[in-house]
């Protein structure tokens, strides 16, 4: 009986030890702080508003953005610093939000004013999720989201669309990919079922950032590739809200999450296999 008790405590030192590991929390903002804008850089031209909204959120409150203008947009920027420190070669950098989009309007042919989060490394675009519309797809004007690397080039095109929309594959979309049809010069005809969560996975060194995207019950995997960095020498990766000049849209950032996540030791797997095996052996000779 003893022993068993024992036994459980180095098996839970061992789960411990384990899971110890895992991600390094760099940065997260649920906006229910008491200044939960803290850090953050707002630009709100004449049309655009970027705040804390007490009425939206996963739960409330929540970063809002709307944009009635047709010339201006809003923007909302946090500066990410910490991520050199806690990484190493082979360490993941992980990135993840919860987004709502209530309501978009974007003519057909502009090609540059769609809501938008993009991580910026230094001063280059690393990675754009945005939302778009664009016609030439199975069910006609499509909307959708996106993945790129710069804003200049957000709206994917009939040529493109395998590679730039996430869950179609050239010729149909994966469940919970398509946003639908709607008359886009009208705003707030548009609700995306609620709340969507984002992930981003990158590997230090590598040239391909891995994402998913949770809408209801349905995951969605997608990958773009980007310029290769080592998270060692990512001095602040900006977090990047922003809505587009020509459009206008009213959506919600929640649940902001960035860490480190370790690469497994091999040393440490080894470490704990080793006693995992000690302890068998002792429960057999005991037995
Ligand atoms: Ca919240
Ligand atoms: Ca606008």
């Amino acid at each position: 009986m003893k022993y068993s008790v024992l036994q459980s405590l180095l098996v839970g030192g061992i789960a411990l030890a384990a899971t110890s590991a895992s991600a390094v929390d760099i940065y997260s903002n649920d906006f229910s702080g008491a200044s939960p804008l803290a850090g953050w850089d707002i630009s709100q031209p004449t049309g655009s508003s970027a705040g804390i909204s007490n009425s939206e959120g996963n739960p409330l409150p929540s970063l809002d953005v709307s944009d009635t203008s047709t010339s201006a947009f809003a923007e909302a920027d946090y500066m990410v610093s910490g991520i050199s420190a806690a990484s190493s070669s082979g360490d993941t950098l992980r990135t993840s939000f919860d987004w709502n989009i209530n309501s978009f309007a974007c003519s057909l042919s502009n090609t540059a004013a769609n809501p938008r989060v993009v991580l910026r490394n230094g001063d280059s675009d690393f990675v754009t999720l945005g939302f778009g519309r664009r016609g030439g797809y199975p069910q006609g004007v499509a909307l959708f989201f996106y993945v790129t690397e710069s804003a200049g080039t957000v709206i994917p095109t009939s040529s493109d669309t395998t590679a730039a929309a996430i869950g179609y594959n050239g010729s149909s979309w994966d469940a919970g990919a398509s946003f639908g049809q709607y008359d886009g010069t009208t705003p707030g005809n548009n609700n995306t079922d609620g709340w969507i969560h984002f992930e981003l996975n990158y590997t230090s060194g590598d040239d391909t950032i891995y994402g998913t995207m949770v809408r209801n019950d349905n995951t969605i995997s997608f990958s773009w590739s980007v310029t290769s960095t080592t998270l060692e020498s990512m001095d602040e990766l900006e977090f990047r809200v922003m809505s587009g000049s020509a459009s206008e849209a009213e959506f919600g950032i929640d649940n902001i999450g960035i860490s480190v996540i370790p690469e497994p030791s091999q040393s440490a797997l080894g470490l704990v296999g080793g006693l995992v095996v000690l302890l068998c052996l002792g429960r057999r000779v005991r037995r």
